[in-house]
């Protein structure tokens, strides 16, 4: 049995709330709960946070070594602009898969760059909520491998 943690940033408590023309129409407890289930159905444990504060992410970032066997981060607008949370993910050392709901690269340019990617496994983007899913099994696979 593997363990996940899944990480949300800023603003994504409003999953399915507002912008559902971008993000979709379903809430994050909602996609908690697809998680926990999929996780579950593949046999691993899965924890799932969400935070606006950047310190807090860095923080279970940290905290995620030696306890979690993959990170799948979605970091919302940080994604865009922390070193610190990059340099988290480096000094972890616990391998974290990269996830946006929206393609950021079809988006406005600012959002074209990540430097969640420069530590990252690597990324999914572009699939909506289910993302979340696809992320999970990603996942799975670097278990399998490992
Ligand atoms: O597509 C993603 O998952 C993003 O990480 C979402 C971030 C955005 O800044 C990134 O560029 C891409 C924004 C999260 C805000 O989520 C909201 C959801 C519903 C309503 C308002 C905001």
């Amino acid at each position: 049995m593997s363990s996940l943690l899944i990480l949300n940033g800023p603003n994504l408590n409003m999953l399915g709330i507002r912008q559902p023309e971008i993000y979709g129409a379903t809430r994050l407890e909602d996609v908690e709960a697809a998680c926990l289930k999929h996780s579950a159905s593949l046999g691993h444990t899965c924890q799932f946070e969400q935070t606006n504060d950047e310190g807090a992410l860095v923080t279970m970032i940290q905290d995620a070594r030696g306890v979690h066997d993959a990170i799948i981060l979605n970091a919302g607008a940080y994604t865009h602009t922390s070193v610190a949370l990059m340099d988290a993910i480096i000094a972890a050392e616990v391998p974290t898969i990269e996830l946006h709901i929206s393609n950021i690269h079809a988006r406005e340019e600012f959002r074209h760059k990540s430097y969640i990617a420069r530590a990252a496994v690597g990324q999914i983007c572009g699939f909506g909520t289910h993302g979340y899913i696809l992320a999970i099994d990603a996942a799975s696979g670097l278990f399998e491998n490992s």
